[in-house]
C-alpha cells in the first residue's frame, strides 16, 4: 500500500485529497498541530480512514519525526495560513507558516529521503495569488510573479524554494499553481462560501443582510474536488514539474453574488447586500484567469464542474444545512 502524508488535512483540499487517495488505496496520514484542535474531531468522525499524526510546520524536528514515523511515498503540503485578509494582520506568522514552513518540510524530506529507488515525492500548494498585480493574461507557468499580500509573498517563497530544492538536490518536487477553488467544504471566511451561506440564510428568513467588501475583483473559480485530482496526477509523472490549474474563465465577485441569489430565487441581490470598508484589503488582486494548457496536455487533467454548477452546488448545500440547523423542512 502506498502511503501519503497530507499537511492541512483539516482544510477543504485536505479533505477532498484524503478521499481521493483513500479511493486509490493509499494509507492516508494527516498532519495536525496543537492540543485541543477542534477540527481533529471532525476528521476522526468524517474521515475515519485518516491516521492523525502530530507536528507543526513551524517545528523542523517535529516534521523529521513524522516523516520517519510515516515513511510516506508522497507528501502533499497543503498546510498554510491561507486567508489573504488575515495575512495583512499577521504577516510574520504567515511568512513563518506559509513561507518558511515549506522550507522546513523540504529539509525534512531531504533528511529522511525515502529509499533510493523510491524517493519521497513532494507536492507544494502554490497559488494564483503569486501573480497578484498580473503582468499578463491569462497567467501561465511562465508569467512573472507580483504578489499583493503577505500571503502572496510567502507563497512565492514557498514556490521558489520548491523549484530551488528540485534543481539543487534533485528532489522529486512539484508545485501546483492553483487558482481559486471552492466547494461546500470551503471555510466561511472565503467570499464564495460567505455568500452562499448568507443567501441560504436570507432565503430561509434567518438573516437580513450580507456585508461584503470589494465586489469588482475577478477570479477564476473552479471546484476543489477537480483540483485535488491535478495534485495527485502531478506526482504520478516521470519528471517533477510545475503546473497551472485553472478553468480559464473569470467572473467578478458581483457576478458570483448575483448568480447565487438568483439560484435561490432571489432576483434583486442589491436589496440584501451592503459594503463595508472592513472587508476591503490594503492591496487587491483585481483580475485572475489561468491558462491550464500544460495540465491539459501533459496530465490529461480537465475540470468537470463549471462555474454555474459550482454556485448551484454550494447554494443548494447551504440551503439544506441551514434548514436542518433551524429545523425548517424544505419543499
Ligand atoms: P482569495 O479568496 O483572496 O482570492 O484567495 P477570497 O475568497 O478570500 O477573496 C476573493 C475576492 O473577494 C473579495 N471580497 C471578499 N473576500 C472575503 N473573503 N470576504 C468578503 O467579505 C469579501 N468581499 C469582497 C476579496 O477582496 C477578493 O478579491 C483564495 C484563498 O483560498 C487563497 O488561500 C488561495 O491561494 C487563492 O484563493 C487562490
Amino acid at each position: 500500500m502506498r502511503r501519503a502524508l497530507i499537511t492541512g488535512i483539516t482544510g477543504q483540499d485536505g479533505q477532498y485529497l484524503a478521499e481521493l487517495l483513500h479511493e486509490q488505496q493509499y494509507e492516508v496520514f494527516g498532519l495536525v498541530k496543537g492540543q485541543n484542535n477542534p477540527r481533529i474531531d471532525m476528521i476522526r468522525t468524517e474521515y475515519p480512514f485518516v491516521e492523525i499524526v502530530e507536528g507543526d510546520l513551524q517545528d523542523l524536528s517535529s516534521l523529521v519525526g513524522v516523516l520517519e514515523q510515516v515513511q510516506p511515498d508522497e507528501v502533499y503540503n497543503l498546510g498554510a495560513i491561507s486567508f489573504v485578509a488575515l495575512s495583512f494582520k499577521q504577516a510574520e506568522l504567515t511568512a513563518n507558516v506559509t513561507g518558511l514552513g515549506v522550507l522546513r518540510l523540504l529539509d525534512a524530506v531531504r533528511m529522511v529521503g525515502g529509499s533510493q529507488n523510491n524517493p519521497i515525492r513532494f507536492y507544494q500548494a502554490s497559488s494564483s495569488e503569486m501573480f497578484g498585480k498580473v503582468r499578463q493574461s491569462p497567467q501561465t507557468e511562465d508569467t512573472p510573479f507580483y504578489p499583493r499580500s503577505p500571503y502572496g509573498v510567502a507563497k512565492v517563497f514557498g514556490h521558489d524554494i520548491t523549484v530551488n530544492y528540485r534543481d539543487s538536490y534533485g528532489l522529486y518536487a512539484c508545485s501546483g499553481i492553483l487558482f481559486n477553488h471552492e466547494s461546500p467544504r470551503r471555510g466561511m471566511e472565503f467570499v464564495t462560501r460567505k455568500v452562499t451561506n448568507a443567501v441560504a440564510r436570507i432565503k430561509l428568513g434567518l438573516q437580513e443582510k450580507l456585508v461584503l467588501g470589494n465586489l469588482d475583483p475577478r477570479r477564476d473559480w473552479g471546484f476543489a474536488g477537480d483540483y485535488v485530482r491535478a495534485m495527485w496526477q502531478m506526482l504520478q509523472q516521470d519528471e517533477p514539474q510545475d503546473y497551472v490549474v485553472a478553468t480559464g474563465r473569470t467572473h467578478s465577485v458581483r457576478n458570483f453574488v448575483d448568480l447565487a441569489f438568483k439560484h435561490a430565487g432571489l432576483d434583486d441581490w442589491e436589496r440584501f447586500v451592503q459594503q463595508d470598508p472592513r472587508f476591503f484589503r490594503p492591496a487587491e488582486v483585481d483580475l485572475l484567469v489561468g491558462d491550464a494548457t500544460k495540465a491539459h496536455t501533459e496530465l490529461g487533467w480537465k475540470p468537470e464542474v463549471g462555474f454555474e454548477d459550482l454556485v448551484a452546488m454550494m447554494v443548494d448545500h447551504d440551503l439544506r444545512l441551514e434548514a436542518k440547523k433551524a429545523g425548517i423542512s424544505l419543499p
